[in-house]
């Protein structure tokens, strides 16, 4: 009887470690389920799920639902989400370095992108270490071009646009073309389409498709801007409290998101901008002035941004250069 008493309370004793042993961690995101960062995410999770048997589950909260874009870094660095995806150059503001990867043509194609990733990231890391979190890996968008309903045959013919912004440099072009800038996040962008808050923005095909932006605007200027990217970071302390097995599958599943992630973007460049076209949407070379205005622009902010961001920037730009 004693030994059978013994016996049952060392199984409970078991059952209760096993218990407390799983973990479960909110991952708030701002871009649709469909969306080719969203199921990343979702891969990433279940490779997390399977690599630590089922100890860590994360779950994704997709299309802004569980917090709004411009919220997501916040609530996890207050311990709200343990892990989330935010968009860096929604954070420029914040501290420059975030949005170096928001000027136009400083890195406008994967390959330049990925040179200016691995300068930024001992920055970020610091900075977001700073600030009690961590970055696990991050993914450019497609490059950026111009939706809008009219011709455009430079940048003068943009002005007065009721222009959608998604980060300060967004809204800055608006402001160096003569457009009005509106800040309205990519969950909310086809509502504002719909009633007219806006007739015109930079974006990928990925998000013109997302947002079935073709129901609106007919033109694409593909421009290639810019690849802005998308980072997951993680709560520092909700990662130290994870056994170090559980560490290390979270970092491992971490690297191949990031390794996936960069090859589905180009994937999905090329697949969303065939359905864009699918929908009626001309994809449209710039023209010669167009394309200087832009590098024009792209100058000014390049200057505007060194001015801001001190020497810091300055040393990224080089260390980016060199690689
Ligand atoms: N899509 C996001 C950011 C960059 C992109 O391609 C958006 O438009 O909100």
């Amino acid at each position: 009887m004693k030994l059978k008493f013994a016996f049952h309370a060392a199984a409970a004793l078991a059952f209760c470690a096993q218990v407390s042993a799983q973990t479960k961690w909110d991952l708030p995101a701002a871009y649709p389920a469909s969306n080719f960062h969203t199921e990343n995410l979702t891969q990433f999770a279940s490779d997390v799920d399977k690599a630590t048997g089922g100890k860590l589950k994360i779950q994704v909260h997709a299309n802004a639902s569980l917090f709004k874009a411009p919220e997501i870094k916040r609530a996890v660095q207050g311990g709200q989400a343990q892990i989330g995806e935010i968009l860096l150059v929604n954070f420029q503001n914040e501290w420059q370095i975030f949005g170096a990867d928001g000027l136009p043509f400083l890195a406008d194609s994967y390959d330049a992108a990925m040179k200016l990733w691995r300068a930024q990231k001992p920055l970020i890391e610091k900075k977001l270490g700073e600030q009690g979190m961590m970055v696990l890996y991050a993914v450019a968008w497609p490059p950026q071009g111009i939706y809008t309903k009219r011709t455009l045959n430079s940048a003068a013919d943009m002005k007065g646009l009721k222009w959608r912004a998604y980060s300060p440099a967004t809204a800055r072009i608006a402001e160096l073309v003569g457009a009005q800038p509106v800040t309205v996040q990519a969950a909310e962008l086809s509502q504002a389409m719909a009633t007219g808050v806006v007739d015109s923005y930079m974006s990928s095909g990925s998000t013109g498709f997302d947002t079935k932006t073709f129901e609106h605007i007919k033109n694409w200027y593909d421009t290639q801007a810019w690849l802005p990217k998308n980072a997951v970071i993680v709560n520092r302390a909700a990662f130290n409290a994870l056994d170090k097995a559980t560490q290390d599958a979270l970092l491992k599943a971490g690297a191949s998101a990031e390794a996936r992630g960069w090859a589905n973007s180009r994937k999905a460049n090329a697949e969303t901008l065939d359905k864009l076209k699918a929908n009626g949407m001309s994809i449209i070379a710039p023209s010669a002035t167009l394309k200087a205005d832009m590098k024009k622009i792209g100058d000014t902010m390049l200057k505007e941004w060194l001015e801001k961001a001190g020497p810091e920037g300055q040393q990224l730009v080089d260390a980016y250069r060199k690689l």
